[in-house]
């Protein structure tokens, strides 16, 4: 089966909405880049670029998210324009604008907007500006046609939604008004029960991130009751979840379960994890 390395962030939510569509089956294999699992022995064979997403298909390893839609709609032989040299040609322009200009300034804007040290003014302006500018190409573009490509939704409406799923924490909550005709189209790809099951797998992502806190900090009373805390339980929770959300990423907690468990305590704990040096919760 089909394995998904994967965290909840714009790039791993591209293929993630990609697989949810397709209905290909998936296991997907949590890199918790918050923890540094990136740049594990086993990660950097698969990904030598040490980010998610990263998939291995029966023996294939793609990395790099529009790499990955590429192959797998070439794969499915799914969501690309006709076979035309002009329609390829504008798929591939599209891919490589979101690939190298949505993207990485999008991240670069948050990153300097939200996590690096105060005072670097001029890096905040200059990715805010050039992420605000890709935004605008992309929303006269969404002006002139129901999707990227025109009438047909491809695999550059699933690239370019990984992104635009952020756009509030890049740009301001306010963004919509200024890119009416990005939210249209971000409105008709979020009604499809794909984009639906796609951001299940965040949430479910999140609360198991959640969970681990509530783990790690749960003292009397154990989430599931009355007994004492056991990491398997808390994971039983999860595996429901998941499979109800997202039915074709058929074995989710498997992995999980299994990478985690050995390293905790009889608490759920894992002794080494990062913790916030404020409070000392698990990050
Ligand atoms: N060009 C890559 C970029 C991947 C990327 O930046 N992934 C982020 C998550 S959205 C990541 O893994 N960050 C962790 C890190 O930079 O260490 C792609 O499109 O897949």
């Amino acid at each position: 089966m089909l394995k998904f390395y994967y965290h909840p962030s714009p790039n791993p939510a591209k293929v993630a909405l990609f697989l949810e569509e397709s209905g290909l089956p998936y296991e997907v294999v949590p890199v918790d880049t918050r923890k540094g699992e990136q740049f594990s022995r086993e990660f950097t064979a698969i990904n030598p670029n040490n980010k998610t997403p990263a998939i291995e298909d029966g023996g294939v390893r793609v990395f790099d998210s529009n790499a990955i839609l590429l192959y797998l709609a070439e794969k499915t032989d799914t969501f690309l324009p006709e076979k035309t040299l002009a329609a390829r040609g504008e798929l591939l322009c599209w891919m490589m604008f979101i690939a190298t200009g949505i993207g990485p300034y999008s991240g670069q804007a948050v990153h300097f907007k939200h996590f690096a040290p105060k005072g670097l003014d001029y890096a905040v302006d200059r990715y805010l500006y050039e992420a605000r500018r890709h935004y605008g190409i992309l929303n006269t573009q969404l002006s002139k046609a129901p999707f990227v490509l025109g009438g047909n939704y491809t695999i550059a409406d699933i690239s370019a939604w990984g992104w635009v799923r952020a756009l509030p924490f890049i740009l301001g909550e306010d963004v919509w008004s200024a890119f009416p005709h990005i939210k249209t189209w971000f409105d008709r790809i979020n009604e499809r029960p794909a984009a639906r099951r796609a951001n299940a797998l965040t949430v479910s992502n999140s609360r198991l991130r959640w969970t681990r806190k509530r783990a790690a900090t749960c003292s009397g009373t154990h989430l599931l009751g009355n007994s004492s805390p056991k990491a398997a339980d808390i994971y039983y929770i999860l595996l429901s979840d998941s499979r109800l959300e997202a039915p074709n990423a058929s074995v989710w907690h498997t992995t999980w379960t299994m990478r985690r468990s050995r390293s905790r305590n009889k608490y759920g704990v894992d002794p080494n994890a990062p913790r916030n040096p404020n409070t000392n919760q698990i990050q």
